[in-house]
């Protein structure tokens, strides 16, 4: 059975272009429900943790640098089909690539820059979570 929860992280490019409400607002419209969010910055440590699946990629020092260059949105979302349906909401990883009304067609700068992740399975949304989270701070 599909799970019902995501997670999500605007990323620096996104906050810093001013698109944080625009992009909340999206997710919002299309039928997710928040159940945790918090405006934060991750530290290095958090970042390479995060990350940790390609550490041994060529563009991993890049992407530590720049996960860390700035403030981000982390949140919980609910809803049917959640890491399906919001990684179609999203788009392809490059917004070159990303089809037409997606957040990272409208929204993203590059691949490395690319405004917004989401859980790429149910396991991994559930580690996200409790990566960022507290059990008292989702509802
Ligand atoms: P996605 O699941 O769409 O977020 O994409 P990946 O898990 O493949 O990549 C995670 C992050 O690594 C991307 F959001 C951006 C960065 N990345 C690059 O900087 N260059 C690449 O070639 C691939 C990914």
């Amino acid at each position: 059975m599909a799970g019902n929860r995501t997670f999500t992280m605007l990323k620096p490019d996104a906050i810093e272009n001013g698109y944080m409400g625009k992009i909340i607002d999206m997710i919002i419209q299309a039928g997710f429900e928040v159940k945790a969010m918090k405006y934060t910055r991750l530290s290095e440590d958090q970042a390479k943790e995060f990350y940790a699946v390609h550490k041994e990629r060529p563009f991993f020092g890049e992407l530590v640098e720049y996960m860390t260059s700035g403030p981000i949105v982390a949140a919980i979302l609910e809803k049917d089909n959640a890491v399906e349906d919001f990684r179609a909401l999203i788009g392809a990883t490059d917004p070159a690539e990303a089809a037409d009304g997606t957040i990272r067609k409208l929204y993203a700068e590059s691949k490395g820059r690319n405004a917004v992740h989401g859980s790429d399975s149910d396991e991994n949304a559930g580690i996200e979570g409790r990566f960022h989270f507290n059990e008292n701070e989702i509802f």
